[in-house]
């Protein structure tokens, strides 16, 4: 059988667990550490492909959950599948919908056989399962694909979230069952709320299981940073060191430094489009309004050291007339620059693994307790 998915790595850290690796998809290769932006429905939101694409970005996700709604994965799949659809040529990954369900709908009631929700689009009731998310993912046909789980809030009552890491675990069971594509990676994901035991349960569960890839989810739901920190330190080494480790919706730098000294390689997040959105620049590490009044007659870029469109090509005065205006290129611009910040941060960290300078570089944040 052709073997679609491997994962090399090619340093590690002698001080930390952090490794620099080569995630190798059907869509072209995923360099690790690094960031993955969120296009949730089938495009980042204010950003083409090729925008996209000179932000450095790799691999790109979707959602099953917003893609079901709207437009349906049937029309996804007459387009000739994600890729086709959005124009993005790169690797992809869809999550699997378990946290959105959990997240954003009302009226859900979760059975050990999947969960019914109303839409919140139309009011209509929908159900899904680990059978219906894997069919969903495999009609979309993302190189990635996430396991069904249940993501229990923050907080939560260990017997619930005991119950929730249980149940992910047997409806992972039923995904692998239900999984058709072997061009498609099916990657399980840890639950276990914010319980070290059950954490290592779960993880340890998992590692038995002969998947092409784990993920970190559960995390990042509202609990403190330093339970965050907590909780990836007790679950990323027991996963398998020889498969990629995904840290679900974590995206400041903060975590990511301190994930990736973890043994993490991978991360997704909302945040630098969202910020966009609102007229935030994330400036290494701190988040400014683009909009205050001190930008007006600022004529440098963004960030100096940026090597991305927008701070090639405009200054900090030019978004702020923008964004005063309304206008739809400040998000564009916005998001042009917090994604490139991002995946150029996860690239700065993946270089400096390599070169066997990771502590050296990047200590002051695994240190520091004020660093945002
Ligand atoms: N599960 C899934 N997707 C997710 C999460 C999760 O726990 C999180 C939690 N941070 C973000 N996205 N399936
Ligand atoms: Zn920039």
């Amino acid at each position: 059988m052709k073997t679609y998915f491997s994962f090399q790595s090619q340093a590690t850290c002698h001080h930390t667990q952090a490794r620099a690796g080569v995630f190798l998809t059907p869509h072209g290769l995923v360099e690790t550490p690094r960031f993955m932006p969120v296009g949730t429905l089938a495009n980042v939101k204010t950003v083409t492909p090729d925008q996209l694409q000179a932000t450095g970005a790799q691999m790109v996700l979707a959602n099953t959950y917003h893609l079901h709604l709207q437009p349906g994965e049937e029309i996804v799949a007459r387009a000739g599948g994600l890729h086709r659809f959005m124009a993005w040529k790169g690797p992809m990954l869809t999550d699997s919908g378990g946290f959105q369900v959990f997240s954003l709908s009302e009226m859900r009631t979760i059975a050990e056989e999947g969960v019914h929700f109303r839409s919140p689009r139309d009011g209509q009731m929908i159900f899904l399962s680990p059978e219906r998310s894997i069919e969903i993912q495999n009609s979309l046909g993302a190189d990635v694909i996430m396991a069904f789980d249940e993501c229990p809030p923050y907080p939560a009552t260990r017997e619930s979230v005991q119950e929730a890491t249980e149940r992910t675990f047997r409806w992972l069971k039923r995904c692998m069952v239900a999984h058709q594509r072997s061009d498609q990676a099916l990657f399980g994901i840890v639950q276990g709320g914010i319980y070290p035991d059950l954490r290592e349960f779960a993880a340890k569960q998992l590692a038995d299981l002969d998947l092409p890839g784990f993920a970190i989810g559960g995390v990042s739901v509202g609990e403190p940073p330093a339970l965050i920190e907590q909780i990836v330190q007790a679950t990323a080494p027991l996963l398998p060191v020889n498969k990629p480790r995904y840290l679900m919706g974590v995206g400041t730098h903060r975590e990511m430094v301190r994930a990736i000294a973890a043994g993490v390689d991978l991360f997704d997040c909302v945040i630098p489009t969202r910020l966009a959105r609102h007229g935030n620049a994330i400036v290494r590490g701190e988040r400014w309004n683009l909009k205050n009044t001190r930008f007006r007659e600022d004529f440098t870029p963004l960030d100096d050291t940026c090597p991305c469109y927008t701070c090639q090509n405009f200054t900090r005065a030019y978004v702020s007339h923008l964004l005063r205006s309304q206008e739809m290129l400040a998000y564009t611009l916005l998001s042009i620059h917090n994604i490139t910040e991002l995946i150029q941060f996860t690239q700065r960290i993946r270089q400096s693994i390599i070169q066997g300078r990771f502590v050296e570089e990047f200590g002051h944040w695994l240190t520091d307790p004020n660093k945002p």
